[in-house]
């Protein structure tokens, strides 16, 4: 499964000088932070007594808002290993989707049984079991305390409206980190993985199946970002080796951090 350590997070959102310390005048901004936020007027520098004016005086704004960046890509492409990269290096939570389902599956459960079978077929286990694994996690994790990466969900529209109605407004979402990479060069990645793995998808049969349902339901969800608002859509290519894949990602998405 995926991990990573907490770091307490404050977005620092400095607002125009001369404003004394007063979190009406912040909430009231256009952007202010949705019913979970939290807003203060903390600063290094003490405001002037109630009603005098201090020039210096520069409100700080806290979200209480997870920052959240999916991660998709296709089959193998990369996605793990590209997440444990941004967890060592920039101290990201990472939740692997597939993982937290793959914990499911060993269960004694009917869902269990139900999650295996979806995962040997490569298709798309139903959405109110993913949903709830993830925001299990992120509130396990600390909710607002951390930043995190969220690999291979939302794989179709189904599953997007289910993040929507279930975490929607209540988390940061940034965008998309997507993955490109070829299916030769997957199904390589994939076939020597599977080779240590034990992933019963690991192998020609429903790593094709994967690619399907990867071309036909996923893929057709980041198009759909895309034309929505390009600039929330981190295309990185996966060919390249871990490090220069990770040195690319970080330059779509440093100003995002
Ligand atoms: N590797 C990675 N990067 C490399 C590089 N740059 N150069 C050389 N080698 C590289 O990498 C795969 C292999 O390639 C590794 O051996 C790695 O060392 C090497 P990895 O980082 O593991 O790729 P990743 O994209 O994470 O591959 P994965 O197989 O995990 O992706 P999938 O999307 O297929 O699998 P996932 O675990 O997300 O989902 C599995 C199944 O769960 C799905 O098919 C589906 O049935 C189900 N699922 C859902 O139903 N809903 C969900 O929301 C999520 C999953
Ligand atoms: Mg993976």
């Amino acid at each position: 499964m995926g991990q990573g350590c907490c770091t307490s997070r404050s977005v620092v959102e400095p607002v125009s000088q001369n404003q004394n310390a007063s979190v009406n005048s912040i909430t009231n901004q256009p952007n202010a932070p949705g019913p979970l936020a939290v807003t203060t007027g903390v600063s290094t520098h003490q405001p002037a007594a109630a009603g005098g004016e201090d020039k210096d005086f520069i409100p700080i704004r806290t979200t209480a808002k997870p920052i959240v960046f999916f991660v998709l890509g296709g089959p193998g492409s990369g996605k793990g290993t590209l997440c444990a990269n941004l967890v060592k290096k920039q101290k990201f939570v990472h939740f692997s989707a597939g993982d937290l389902l793959r914990e499911v599956a060993k269960e004694d459960s009917e869902d269990s049984k139900l999650v295996n079978s979806y995962i040997s077929q490569g298709k798309i286990v139903p959405v109110r079991i993913t949903i709830s694994l993830i925001e299990n996690a992120m509130r396990a994790k600390g909710w607002e305390k951390c930043r995190y990466l969220i690999d291979g969900f939302p794989r179709n529209l189904d599953n997007y409206q289910g993040w929507n109605e279930v975490i929607g407004d209540k988390a940061d979402l940034k965008g998309i980190i997507f993955i490109t990479c070829t299916e030769e060069t997957m199904m390589k990645r994939i076939l020597k993985r599977g080779e240590t793995s034990g992933r019963v998808d690991d192998n020609v049969d429903t790593a094709k199946k994967r690619f399907v349902t990867y071309n036909s339901e996923t893929f057709p969800i980041i198009e759909a970002k895309r034309k929505e608002n390009p600039d929330s859509v981190f295309e990185v290519s996966a060919e390249n080796s871990p490090d220069q894949v990770y040195a690319e990602c970080m330059k779509k998405i440093a100003h995002h951090l």
